[in-house]
């Protein structure tokens, strides 16, 4: 639209007729003249209207779309130190008129919905600012982690979704009928980035990930998100690590310069980094809870989620003035078939994962990148060898020590943004019961 002004540069206009285009998010008729609300992507100004211009519209509900030209004058309010613009509208025009009254009012502080309430009508919830803002931090969370590889020279990488065979092993991928053929939809992008370890080095790429989950819970999606990464020619897994922190630092940079408005409205207040991101092995991590809470999971192959919630919320914070730290050399019967066993205790791998305000949002580790080691660790965990002949193909033509990680690009969202559940951290999520909208 040509000449339009955003809600947020009105104030700079002062004085001068604009264009402003945008949603009815509410109307206030006082018979003589009115207020109209108007919302677009940047924000909410008050129009007043004539009589004559509330008559236009007679029957028009909220979410109506408008056109509204005016002059920018300063709010009367009873606060003089409050120097906010209104419009006097001069005309306007109804691009889009709505006379339905919408499911769930989105005009309010905050949306009053259940959330599956609030899923079930997210066309319409999604314009609730609260709902908007959630979104603009992913977006900035993803340019930080873009920005940061780049910095590094890497390539950013477009992963299939279709496949022939599961990255991650088990039972948990979705089966496609690919022209009678069986295909799977790929739990991660991990084949394809280890494979391009024998040309670029260092790779990168936002992935779509798809996991037959077999319930519902407040951190798992069917399909999210994933920051993907791999590595080169690195001597050990903290070469990995110090790319996980890296690229975190990165994306809450990004976040805290692009989205001040959002974090605000929100009310979140991002926890501190720290100097560095504390390391500790799971084992000692299990101790360690053990000891100052009384809770014996040391004999447990992985942190429950009770322990995550602490050894982040609780341990690092207090400890390491961190939100985030690293758990690593999880048990070989915990990780995937491509993560390289510790040299030093066979039964442990050389893996990590990042729990950062309460859950896991990052998985990694050192890979397997001998062809006979991949082949027998294949074999080890009972997976057919025919279905990774394309990928023990790298293995045999040469691919240096590398490693990489994977982060949930809704866990993260969920856990900086403290949001209850993840799929309030998602756009259009799918679970076991929800395929729409
Ligand atoms: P992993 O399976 O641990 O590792 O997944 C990596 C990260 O993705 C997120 N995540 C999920 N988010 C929402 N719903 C789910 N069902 C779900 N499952 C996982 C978590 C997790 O930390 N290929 C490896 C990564 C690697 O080693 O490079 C992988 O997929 O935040």
């Amino acid at each position: 639209m040509q000449n339009r002004t955003l809600v947020r540069d009105l104030n700079d206009k002062l004085g001068q007729t604009v264009i402003v285009a945008g949603w009815l998010h509410r109307l206030r008729d006082m018979a003589k003249f009115g207020f109209a609300i108007v919302r677009d992507r940047s924000g909410l100004v008050q129009v007043v209207l004539t009589a004559e211009q509330l008559e236009q519209l007679k029957g028009l509900q909220v979410e109506t779309v408008l056109k509204v030209t005016g002059i920018v004058v300063e709010k009367r309010t009873k606060d003089p130190n409050a120097h906010e613009v209104e419009i006097q509208a001069t005309t306007l025009e109804i691009l889009s008129p709505v006379t339905d009254v919408t499911p769930v009012e989105i005009n309010n502080h905050d949306l009053d919905a259940r959330l599956e309430t609030l899923l079930d009508n997210r066309v319409v919830t999604l314009r609730h600012p609260k709902q908007r803002a959630i979104f603009r931090v992913q977006a900035a969370l993803v340019h930080g982690y873009r920005a940061y590889m780049e910095k590094q020279g890497f390539t950013e990488i477009f992963f299939p979704v279709l496949a022939g065979a599961a990255s991650e092993g088990g039972s948990e991928f979705f089966r496609v009928d690919y022209y009678g053929r069986d295909a799977a939809l790929t739990q991660s992008a991990q084949l394809y980035k280890q494979i391009t370890m024998g040309v670029y080095e260092g790779v990168y790429g936002v992935s779509y990930s798809f996991r037959a989950e077999k319930f519902s819970t407040s951190r798992h999606l069917t399909e999210f998100n994933q920051l993907e990464f791999e590595v080169g020619f690195i001597d050990s897994m903290e070469e990995v690590m110090e790319y996980v922190e890296g690229s975190t630092r990165g994306m809450f940079a990004a976040i805290q310069e692009e989205c001040k408005e959002e974090l605000a409205l929100l009310n979140v207040v991002l926890p501190p980094l720290g100097e560095k991101f504390p390391r500790i092995k799971l084992i000692d991590a299990l101790h360690v809870y053990k000891a100052e809470t009384g809770i014996d999971e040391t004999h447990e192959p992985d942190l429950s989620p009770a322990a995550e919630r602490w050894l982040s919320t609780v341990w690092a914070p207090k400890v390491h003035g961190s939100g985030f730290v690293f758990v690593t050399h999880y048990p070989e019967t915990k990780r995937p078939f491509y993560t390289k066993l510790d040299p030093e205790d066979p039964t442990s791998t050389l893996s990590f994962d990042l729990i950062g305000f309460g859950s896991e949002i990052v998985s990694g580790g050192m890979r397997v990148n001998r062809y006979d080691e991949q082949l027998a660790r294949i074999q080890s965990k009972g997976l057919r060898v025919e279905d990774f002949e394309d990928y023990l193909m790298m293995h045999k033509y040469g691919i240096p020590p590398e490693g990489g990680f994977g982060m949930g690009l809704q866990r993260l969202t969920q856990n900086i943004l403290g949001l209850a559940n993840i799929k309030e951290a998602t756009i259009f999520p799918r679970d076991v019961q929800r395929l729409r909208p």
